[in-house]
C-alpha cells in the first residue's frame, strides 16, 4: 500500500532534483574529484529510476521513518543539554571568597539566594520541586539482601588507600549523560558537564569508587545494617501495638505519652522508614499522615522541637519520596508556627498554640533558649525555597542577623539565653556546647553548607566559635588524656561534658570535608575517641547524660566520673551521629566497630521484649539499669538512622555533598547558588 505522499513522488518524475544536481559546482566540471562526485550522483539517479514504484516507495518510507526518529531523539536530548549549560554557569558562581578556604564539593539544588553572602538579605524565592524520582515511585524500594561484597570500602579525601574500581569508572565515562537509579529510589545524576568527566574533573574531585560502582548495581545491605533494621522493626512494633498515632511509646506500661499530640514518633521516623527500605511500614505511616495528622488543634507546641522533628521530618520525607502530601503538611505546620516570631524583638517565643495562632514564652521568663531560636533555620529556609514564600526565611534569618552582632559573646561562644523583648543575651558569662547552646554552633556550619557556602557571616561565626572552644573549653583528662569540651561559668572552668556535646566531632568533620582547616578534623578525631570512651568506660557500655572528667590522675580512677543525678541514658544519638560522619569521611572501620558495640549495649540493656526500647536511669548498674518506660522519638528519627548509615559503605546513601542533616537527622537538600 502506498501512502499519498509516496505515490505522488513516484508518479511525477523528480526532474527538479536532477536539475539541481547538474547546476551544482560539481556539475560544472571544476576538478577531477568534483567531476567524479557528479558522475556518481548521476549514476545513482539512473539506478533510482530503474527501481520499481514499490521499491522507491519503500525506500522513501524508510527514509521518512529514520528522519522522524532523528527528530524525536534530538528533542529528548535537548533538555539535559540545557541543564548542562545552566549547571556549568552555576559552578562558576559557587566560589566563596573567604581567603584560604578550599571549597571541595558542589551543591546540588537551585537556590534562591542572592550572591551577596550576608545575613538578613532575603533571597528572591521561587517554588522548587524535589529531585526527580523514578516515574510513579512511592514509598521506599525493596531491599536488596545480598551477601556483603569484599574489597569494597569507602574512599574519601582522608583515605590514603587507593581502592579504585577502574572498569566501573570507565563505564561511567562511556555513559556520562545517563542518570542512574539507586536502590533506595533516588536518582543519581550524572556529571553535568559538557565535557567528559575524565577530562574535566581533577583527581581529588572524581567520584569515589563506591559511588561509581553503585551505578552498576545496588549496594547490598550488610549484616550490621540488617541488625539495625531488626532493632527498628522491634521498636516500631512496640509503637504500633501500644502507641500508634501518639507522641511517644511507654514500652513497659504498654501505653503512650503525649507531648504535642501530633504523632511525634511516627512523623520523626518517616524518613528512617524510607532509608531503611521498610516499604509496608512506610505506606502505613503515610496513610496515618494523610488521614490523621491534623495541625488545627488547640495545643501548645515548642517551636524548636516541632520544627526540627515535625517540619524537618516532613520536608525530608517529601524530598526522599517525592510525595506532595508531605510538603502540604510541612506548609501547614510551618504557617502555624509563624506567630512565634511576633515578639517585640523578633526573637521568637519558645511556645506556639498552633490552633489559636498565639505564642508565648515559658511561664517563668520572657527568655528563649539560644540553641532553640538559632536551630530552626535550615527547615524554615527550605520551606521558603520550596513554596516561594519568603516569610519563613526572612523570619529565621532576622534571628541570625541579630545574634551575629550581639554583645556578650566570648570569642564566638554564646550565652544560653536570649530575651524576646530586648533581643539581648541574658545570664551572661556561662558558656557550654551542651544543652541550650549546642545546635547554635551546628547550624552556623550547616546553614552555610545548605546555602552553597556563600553566607560568609555564618562561616565567620562558626570559625570564631571553634577557636573559642579551643581557647576556653578544651582540656585533657587523666589518666588516658582524653580531649574533652568542658564548660565555663564566670571565668571558672568545669570539667563537665553533656552527652549532647558529642554532636561536635561530626560537625567538625563535616566542616573539614567542606574545605575548612584540617585542624578541625584532628580535633574531631580526638573528641570522637572521648565520646566513645563515655560508653566504653561505663558498666553497661552506655553513656550517661553527663560526665565529669578527671583532670588529675588518681589511683583507681577512670577518666570519666558519673554523678548519681546524671547516670541516665535517653537513647540519644549524638555519638553514633558523629561516628557516622567520621566513618564517611575517613573510611576507618574502627568507627563502625564502636557503633556496633553501642548497638549491642542498647539491645542488651534498653530493649523491651514486648516491643520498643526504653531510656534507663542507671547506666552503671548492668543487673538493674532501671528502665524509665519511655522511648524518645529521636531513637527512631536519629539513633537508629545514624547507625544504619554508619554501617553502610554506600556514600550515596544520603550523599553528604547533596544533603545536610538537620539537628534531628532529617536530611535536607543542599542548594546550588543562584
Ligand atoms: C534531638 O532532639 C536533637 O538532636 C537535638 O538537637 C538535641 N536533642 C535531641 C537528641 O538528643
Amino acid at each position: 500500500m502506498y501512502s499519498t505522499a509516496a505515490a505522488g513522488a513516484a508518479s511525477s518524475p523528480p526532474r527538479r532534483d536532477f536539475i539541481s544536481v547538474t547546476l551544482s559546482p560539481e556539475g560544472l566540471g571544476t576538478g577531477g574529484y568534483n567531476n567524479s562526485k557528479a558522475w556518481r550522483r548521476r549514476s545513482c539517479w539512473r539506478k533510482w529510476k530503474q527501481l520499481s514504484r514499490l521499491q522507491r516507495s519503500i525506500i522513501l518510507f524508510l527514509c521518512a521513518a529514520l528522519a522522524l526518529c532523528g527528530v524525536i531523539s534530538y528533542s529528548s536530548l535537548g533538555e539535559p543539554w540545557k541543564g548542562l549549560a545552566n549547571k556549568s554557569l552555576d559552578d562558576q558562581r559557587t566560589e566563596a571568597d573567604i581567603p584560604g578556604l578550599k571549597l571541595a564539593n558542589p551543591a546540588v539544588l537551585p537556590a534562591p539566594q542572592k550572591a551577596n553572602g550576608n545575613l538578613g538579605d532575603s533571597p528572591e524565592l521561587s517554588p522548587q520541586k524535589p529531585p526527580k524520582l523514578p516515574h510513579g515511585r512511592r514509598g521506599p524500594p525493596s531491599l536488596q539482601l545480598k551477601p556483603p561484597r569484599r574489597n569494597v570500602r569507602l574512599k574519601t579525601q582522608y583515605d590514603t588507600s587507593k581502592v579504585v574500581e577502574e572498569p566501573v569508572q570507565a563505564e561511567r565515562e562511556e555513559n556520562p549523560g545517563k542518570p542512574v537509579i539507586s536502590w533506595r529510589g533516588a536518582v543519581i545524576e550524572p556529571d553535568q558537564s559538557p565535557e567528559p568527566p575524565s577530562s574535566k574533573m581533577k583527581e581529588a574531585e572524581k567520584p569515589s569508587s563506591v559511588e561509581a560502582e553503585e551505578q552498576k548495581e545496588p549496594v547490598p545491605i550488610n549484616e550490621r545494617q540488617l541488625a539495625v533494621i531488626e532493632a527498628f522493626r522491634h521498636a516500631w512494633r512496640g509503637y504500633k501495638d501500644f502507641a500508634w498515632g501518639h507522641d511517644e511509646l511507654k514500652p513497659l506500661s504498654k501505653s503512650y505519652s503525649e507531648w504535642f499530640g501530633l504523632g511525634l514518633t511516627l512523623v520523626d521516623a518517616l524518613d528512617t522508614l524510607w532509608i531503611l527500605g521498610l516499604k509496608e511500614e512506610f505506606e502505613e505511616a503515610r496513610r496515618w499522615v494523610a488521614t490523621d495528622l491534623v495541625f488545627d488543634k488547640n495545643v501548645d507546641v515548642n517551636l524548636f522541637e516541632s520544627t526540627i522533628r515535625i517540619l524537618g521530618g516532613l520536608l525530608s520525607t517529601y524530598h526522599l519520596s517525592g510525595d506532595s502530601l508531605f510538603l502540604e503538611k510541612a506548609k501547614d505546620i510551618g504557617n502555624r508556627l509563624m506567630p512565634a516570631f511576633k515578639t517585640p524583638s523578633k526573637i521568637p517565643y519558645s511556645d506556639v498554640n498552633i490552633g489559636r495562632g498565639t505564642a508565648h514564652p515559658p511561664r517563668w521568663t520572657s527568655d528563649s533558649t539560644v540553641a532553640e531560636v538559632t536551630s530552626i533555620q535550615l527547615e524554615f529556609r527550605e520551606l521558603s525555597r520550596l513554596t516561594g514564600d519568603e516569610k519563613f526565611q526572612r523570619a529565621v534569618e532576622e534571628v541570625m542577623r541579630q545574634v551575629h552582632s550581639l554583645s556578650g559573646k566570648n570569642d564566638g561562644l554564646v550565652p544560653m539565653f536570649i530575651n524576646t523583648n530586648s533581643g539581648q543575651f541574658t545570664h551572661l558569662g556561662v558558656y557550654t556546647l551542651g544543652a541550650r547552646a549546642d545546635s547554635y554552633y551546628e547550624y552556623l556550619l550547616k546553614q552555610w553548607i545548605q546555602g552553597g557556602k556563600k553566607e560568609n557571616e555564618l562561616l565567620e561565626d562558626y570559625m570564631r566559635a571553634i577557636e573559642g572552644v579551643k581557647k576556653h573549653l578544651l582540656q585533657r583528662s587523666q589518666p588516658k588524656k582524653l580531649t574533652f569540651v568542658g564548660e565555663l561559668a564566670h571565668g571558672h572552668f568545669s570539667a563537665k561534658m553533656d552527652h549532647l556535646v558529642c554532636f561536635l566531632p561530626g560537625t567538625l568533620a563535616l566542616g573539614a570535608h567542606n574545605g575548612l582547616t584540617a585542624d578541625h578534623m584532628k580535633l574531631a578525631e580526638a573528641l570522637i575517641e572521648t565520646c566513645y570512651q563515655m560508653y566504653a568506660q561505663v558498666e553497661t557500655g552506655l553513656s550517661p547524660e553527663i560526665v565529669h572528667f578527671n583532670l588529675h590522675a588518681q589511683k583507681g580512677h577512670k577518666d570519666v566520673e558519673i554523678k548519681p543525678a546524671d547516670r541516665h541514658n535517653l537513647l540519644r544519638p549524638e555519638t553514633v551521629e558523629s561516628l557516622f560522619y567520621m566513618y564517611r569521611f575517613t573510611g576507618d572501620k574502627k568507627y563502625q566497630d564502636w557503633g556496633w558495640e553501642i548497638l549491642q549495649s542498647f539491645n542488651k540493656y534498653t530493649r523491651v521484649p514486648t516491643g520498643g526500647y526504653t531510656s534507663i536511669n542507671n547506666v552503671q548498674n548492668p543487673s538493674n539499669p532501671e528502665p524509665r518506660d519511655k522511648m524518645e522519638s529521636f531513637f527512631l528519627g536519629e539513633t537508629l538512622k545514624y547507625l544504619f548509615l554508619l554501617f553502610s559503605d554506600d556514600v550515596d546513601l544520603i550523599n553528604l555533598d547533596k544533603f545536610v542533616f538537620n539537628t534531628e537527622a532529617h536530611p535536607l537538600p543542599i542548594w546550588v547558588p543562584a
